[in-house]
């Protein structure tokens, strides 16, 4: 079963979105299975964003990243990650189509409101930074027949 972490970041959470966001994946029928409010230490957002280092908006990412407090997501079902990438819009709002997250609420791709995770592995190794195992909960949802046909 694929699993995908979403954030609302500081600038989503500041601009009071964060009810929103959720709405918006929520709304798709997604299974949400975490959630928590956290400020991110430096270490921390260094490990989330490691890939991006060197590059030249890094410095700035982690320093946004960390100035406020984010909303951690986890959902789950078949093809969640693709489902939340195409929820949220491309990473440069300014390309992001009308209806997604970015492209509703968003102009800048240094305040881009929301994070997804790009693949499954990249899922796994997110999640883990954001949520113990044991704060993932399993459980039935028994709208899941209403939203997939099998
Ligand atoms: P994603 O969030 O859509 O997966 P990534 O390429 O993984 O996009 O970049 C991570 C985050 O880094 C973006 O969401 C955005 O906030 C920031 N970012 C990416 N490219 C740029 C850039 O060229 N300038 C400023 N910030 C950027
Ligand atoms: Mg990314």
């Amino acid at each position: 079963m694929e699993r995908t972490l979403i954030l609302v970041k500081p600038d989503g959470v500041q601009r009071s979105l964060v009810g929103t966001i959720i709405s918006k994946f929520e709304g798709r029928g997604l299974k949400l299975i975490g959630l928590k409010m956290q400020q991110l230490s430096k270490e921390t957002a260094e490990q989330h964003y490691g890939e991006h280092k060197g590059k030249p908006f890094y410095d700035g990412l982690v320093n946004f990243i960390t100035s406020g407090p984010l909303v951690a997501m986890a959902f789950e079902g078949d093809n969640c990650i693709e489902i939340c990438r195409s929820t949220m819009g491309a990473t440069n709002p300014v390309s992001a189509g009308p209806g997604t997250i970015r492209g509703d609420f968003a102009v800048d791709i240094g305040r881009n409101v929301v994070h997804g995770s790009d693949g499954p592995e990249t899922a796994e190794r997110e999640l883990n930074i954001f949520f113990k195992p044991e704060e993932l909960v399993n459980y039935e949802k028994n709208a899941d027949t209403w939203v997939r046909e099998s």
